[in-house]
């Protein structure tokens, strides 16, 4: 039957935005190939053999033959197109034709595309040759120049070098599509081609740190990025690599106490286990990571592919490249152990209130030494808390989840902190001290969205970023390209696009979006996730992407899709508390490191001169959420002063597999973040775009005529006509010429050629007054 279920009249209907009624009639009366629909099967190719009225009989590419109504038609594109290496060239552009070119492609392990400006990246999952020194020469010498991350790290180069302006490379994508390994490449080709001075290895070596110690194997991606990163990679006016700087996004500290069944703390814990040479084994006492409770709680201790031990040595190796001191190296993998230790203190209650006391064995013992304080001062710490009443001070003994609670407080506090400090000692290493300003080239890669069963705090903050960053795209690939089209008074239909202006205000509206809210609740004392739900029903409920769940869970309709989150968990992970006692235990270690990193952590509180601690807890420090939103605003701020550069990385299936393309899957994320759209607007839009006055500086000197009118725009115009640009071909701004791709090169080549002439014509003369 032809009748349509309502998903794929949607379905459709969305599909059809980017075609005309004109095209479909076109190739039905040519009898031309199509994609057809079948609500099982998904999108498959055939040729219109007869039409009668709104039903079309298709002859399959399987050979059978299938009568269709052609709601559920679309044009294909020529054979010829298969496979194209930009979708700007398709001539039919809707999501069957994107998706088999992208699935063609990738089945011959060409995983790049170009959609317009941007690169898309699908992750093979698997070694695939076309990095390397071979490629890297290869882009390097203009002999390739096929969709790759090298090319974009190149025009990133090339352009900072012509123009002067610092680029960016803005990396995106779902969690496990690539995001870090694209990183890498770039990095790779930019050191390749800024290197000379031996600093470019420094910088590469910093992934494999910051990898050790950010990422974790999750259910999405064994080496799944838990912090967000930019990385500055800062150029000398010849364009050598002199220097780089590296800024992180809140780590996601709640893993190294607890994390879901099946996945794992942060690389460095096992790595250590596994790999530290004897002398630290016997140091810091270690065991084995089963050995230890905060490694063994999730039921993964192992990644399959993956070697701890020489993970470790690879670290090791990538310290002493960076250059971070030995004393450096060891003081940070005692502080990993000091937390593995600190995770097996245990506790006992001995009292009828259930109050308890640390239970002297290992645990305690080793995590004081390491840590260097009294065993009995750690165990005070973990067990009690001083409380300020007027001007007295009551010591209170804590109950059991008080304890562990606190324990846990101090773990994540010091991971934390080490993270930090690592990245600061990585920074000093890497500062050009002599540079004022400069040029530089910036990679972003953060934590791609995730959705899971279960969705807490972290997931929330992680998507957050996703959608401002989605935020940035839209802005650049659609908003500003549109805008500054209409400024100029030129002709030009507007493309929609999905807008998530509206999500990002659900989070940052104040006083009633998502993250006031939290902290207004933050400051109750009594309130409890379950009165944050409320309150977030009462005050939110009328945004669109904003809806009740089940027993206190809230969702949020991401531009990504729908995620539900369980607000258990988010006022303590927003206060973050810093409790006094903990606070004065880590000032009183002899261990230097834990003295810096409180010194840190009250710096960080940004607390007024007199130090207010109420119940013990610091009640002056700003909130997690509300840091974090300062932090991206300050991060988006520093891009909107670079030209960016957009990859877009693609998962094609959600198992981690290699070979296999799930349509589903990709369709899902090619809709999600806007691609078809993008080569949309690109493809009836005008990339070249240069002043009136520029174009007749760099062409006038080619006009034939003599001309003597003066004003840029009338130079222009001769040129045009000179050059026989076809009038579709542009148009003429207020300000500025608009050019459709590919329209300059005739002139730039006409300009080359010329100038070639005129320093011919000049040897020659000198050669002859010589
Ligand atoms: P992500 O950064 O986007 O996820 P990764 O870059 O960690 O994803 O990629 C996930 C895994 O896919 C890697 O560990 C590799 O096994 C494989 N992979 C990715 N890109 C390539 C490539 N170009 N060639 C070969 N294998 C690749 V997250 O950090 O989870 O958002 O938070
Ligand atoms: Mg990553």
């Amino acid at each position: 039957s032809a009748a349509l279920s309502d998903s794929a009249v949607r379905f459709n209907a969305n599909l059809r935005s980017g075609e005309s009624g004109q095209n479909m009639n076109f190739v039905l009366k040519k009898k031309l190939r199509v994609w057809c629909h079948f609500p099982d099967t998904g999108w498959e190719l055939g040729n219109v053999q007869s039409l009668s009225g709104q039903l079309a009989n298709i002859f399959l590419s399987d050979g059978k033959i299938s009568t269709v109504h052609v709601e559920r038609l679309l044009p294909a594109n020529p054979n010829i197109l298969d496979g194209t290496d930009d979708l700007i060239q398709l001539s039919y552009l809707n999501e069957p034709s994107v998706l088999h070119s992208l699935k063609r492609r990738y089945a011959d392990d060409m995983i790049y595309t170009k959609a317009g400006p941007v690169l898309v990246a699908v992750n093979p999952l698997k070694k695939v040759h076309i990095c390397g020194s071979d490629f890297l020469g290869a882009y390097q010498n203009k002999t390739l120049d096929g969709p790759h991350v090298y090319a974009v790290a190149d025009a990133a180069y090339s352009k900072m070098m012509r123009d002067g302006i610092n680029q960016s490379v803005i990396i995106s994508g779902e969690s496990g599509a690539g995001k870090t390994e694209t990183a890498k490449i770039a990095m790779q080709y930019l050191a390749a081609l800024g290197g000379c001075s031996g600093i470019e290895q420094r910088v590469l070596h910093t992934n494999s740190i910051l990898e050790a110690f950010g990422n974790a194997k999750t259910l999405r991606n064994d080496n799944a990025s838990r912090f967000g990163k930019l990385i500055e990679i800062q150029f000398s006016a010849s364009g050598r690599i002199c220097g780089a700087k590296i800024q992180t996004f809140l780590l996601e500290k709640s893993r190294v106490v607890q994390r879901a069944i099946g996945e794992r703390s942060y690389h460095i814990f096992y790595q250590l286990c596994a790999g530290a040479p004897l002398v630290l084994k016997d140091k810091f006492n270690l065991k084995s990571a089963h050995e230890y409770e905060y490694l063994n709680q999730s039921d993964c201790l192992s990644i399959s592919e993956v070697d701890d031990a020489q993970m470790f040595h690879v670290l090791m190796e990538a310290f002493d490249t960076v250059r971070i001191c030995k004393e450096d190296q060891e003081n940070a993998f005692a502080m990993i152990a000091a937390l593995l230790w600190l995770g097996n203190v245990k506790f006992e209650v001995i009292d009828n209130e259930k109050h308890v006391q640390v239970i002297l064995d290992d645990g305690v013992k080793n995590a004081a030494k390491l840590m260097g304080c009294e065993v009995d001062q750690l165990m005070l710490a973990l067990s009690t808390r001083t409380i300020q009443a007027g001007v007295d001070s009551i010591v209170q003994r804590l109950t059991l989840q008080q304890a562990m609670d606190t324990r846990d407080a101090l773990a994540k506090s010091i991971y934390d902190s080490l993270f930090e400090w690592l990245v600061d000692q990585i920074n000093i290493s890497l500062e050009d001290g002599k540079r004022r300003d400069g040029r530089s080239i910036s990679i972003l890669d953060i934590y791609g969205f995730e959705s899971f069963d279960s969705n807490h705090f972290e997931q929330f903050c992680i998507n957050y970023t996703n959608e401002r960053l989605q935020q940035y795209f839209n802005r650049h690939l659609f908003k500003l390209e549109q805008e500054e089209y209409t400024q100029d008074g030129i002709d030009w239909n507007n493309i929609d696009f999905i807008d998530n202006t509206e999500c990002l205000n659900l989070f940052e509206k104040k006083p009633l979006g998502i993250l006031s809210l939290l902290d207004e609740e933050s400051n109750f004392a009594k309130a409890t996730d379950l009165t944050l739900a409320i309150k977030l029903q009462k005050h939110l409920s009328s945004n669109p992407c904003f809806k009740l769940g089940m027993d206190g869970a809230f969702k949020i309709l991401h531009y990504a899709g729908e995620v539900v989150y369980d607000t258990s968990g988010f006022l303590e992970k927003n206060r973050d508390p810093l409790y006094s006692d903990l606070v004065q235990l880590l000032q009183s270690c002899s261990c230097q490191l834990l003295r810096t990193f409180t010194s840190h952590m009250l710096n960080q509180s940004q607390r007024s001169t007199s130090p207010l601690w109420l119940n013990g807890v610091d009640s002056q420090k700003q909130s997690v959420g509300t840091k974090f939103k300062a932090q991206l605003f300050r991060l988006m701020q520093r891009l909107e002063n670079t030209t960016p550069h957009f990859i877009r990385c693609i998962k094609p299936n959600r198992k981690q597999l290699p070979g296999m393309f799930d349509n589903d899957v990709v369709l899902e994320q090619l809709r999600c973040c806007g691609v078809l759209e993008v080569v949309k607007i690109s493809r009836s839009g005008y990339p070249t775009r240069i002043t009136h006055q520029q174009f007749a500086e760099r062409y006038g000197f080619l006009l034939l005529d003599n001309i003597d009118f003066q004003d840029p725009l009338s130079v222009s115009i001769s040129i045009l006509h000179q050059f026989k640009i076809l009038p579709q071909m542009y148009q003429v701004g207020y300000t500025k010429l608009f050019f459709r791709s590919g329209q300059i090169a005739a002139l730039e080549n006409a300009r080359k050629n010329t100038i070639g002439r005129i320093v011919w014509v000049q040897k020659q003369y000198r050669g002859l007054r010589a």
